[in-house]
């Protein structure tokens, strides 16, 4: 899939089917964890940033259009967020946003990589911010698809994937059994959201995701953006339910709670981000 980051003239790039996505930059860190490369930067232009296995994971100044996508269209239409469940998410930057919303009690985040988190701490503060040290976050180092596995039934209002792309930690994040777990854990009304990769740059994998997720909950859509530093810059992410499409209708007092501390999301943006599915993609999940 890719090449590890080399830093090239003071380029960093992610080496994707042929076509190289770089900032300009310098490397702070370049580290093999227990499971992965980990890769933190200086750009010019979005700030620290951090590469996994030499692919792009996010960026101070570029963050939110990825966090605020995954995240509001669950939070806003879950019937209750009291517990929420992040699998991944290891730079603090969903459960952020995700702790912006007043009803939730209690935020577990599982992720893999103890490394991913100190780095992020340390060199990318401003994306966690608060919510490492806020009560209702507890912070465990696992395996999210142990996990999701080991929970009761019922145990969550929202689960929210936030991995990388399927290729080693994060593969079987993508898979029917991990999928099933998780609507498992969902209680009556409960959300759930993940990224789904680019409709260009990883058309398969997208096409496939959504699809699996229609059929392990019974409602599944894509939801359309861009993260301009990832492969072709467009991205997806898809929410799940099993009582019907909740997500694609926020509840307006939570909707407007967070509005105005938001770049991107908003409910305007959010139907339209919805409905700009690609034609081919539409007849393809159609087929
Ligand atoms: N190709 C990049 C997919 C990355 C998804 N996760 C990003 C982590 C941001 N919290």
């Amino acid at each position: 899939m890719t090449e590890p980051s080399p830093a090239d003239e003071g380029w960093i790039d992610e080496h994707h089917q042929g076509v190289r996505y770089g900032l300009a930059g310098q490397v702070l860190v370049d580290e093999q964890s227990a499971f992965q490369r980990i890769t933190v930067i200086d750009s010019e232009r979005y700030g620290k940033g951090l590469l996994l296995d030499g692919c792009w994971m996010t960026a101070e100044r570029q963050e939110r259009h990825y966090h605020e996508s995954l995240v509001h269209p669950a939070l806003c239409s879950a019937e209750a967020i009291e517990r929420i469940l992040v699998i991944g998410g290891g730079d603090g930057g969903t459960a952020r946003e995700c702790l912006r919303h007043a009803g939730v009690r209690h935020l577990d985040m599982v992720e893999i990589d103890g490394r991913v988190v100190e780095l992020s701490q340390k060199h990318l503060a401003s994306l966690g911010a608060g919510c490492w040290n806020d009560p209702r976050f507890r912070l465990t180092v696992g395996d999210g698809i142990a996990w999701a596995a080991g929970c009761d039934d019922a145990s969550y209002d929202v689960v929210i994937v936030d991995g990388s792309d399927p290729a080693g930690p994060a593969e079987g994040l993508f898979n029917r059994s991990f999928f099933e777990h998780c609507r498992r854990i969902l209680r009556p009304g409960g959300v759930f959201a993940t990224q789904s990769e680019s409709p260009e740059a990883f058309r398969e994998v997208h096409i496939a995701t959504v699809l699996l997720l229609q059929e392990v909950f019974g409602h599944a859509d894509p939801l359309y953006g861009w993260v301009p530093m990832y492969p072709s810059g467009w991205w997806s992410w898809t929410f799940a339910a099993i009582d019907g499409p909740r997500y694609k209708k926020p509840d307006p007092q939570r909707a407007a709670a967070i509005a105005a501390g938001c770049e991107i999301w908003s409910t305007r943006w959010q139907s339209g981000a919805f409905e700009a599915m690609p034609a081919s993609i539409e007849r393809e999940l159609q087929t």
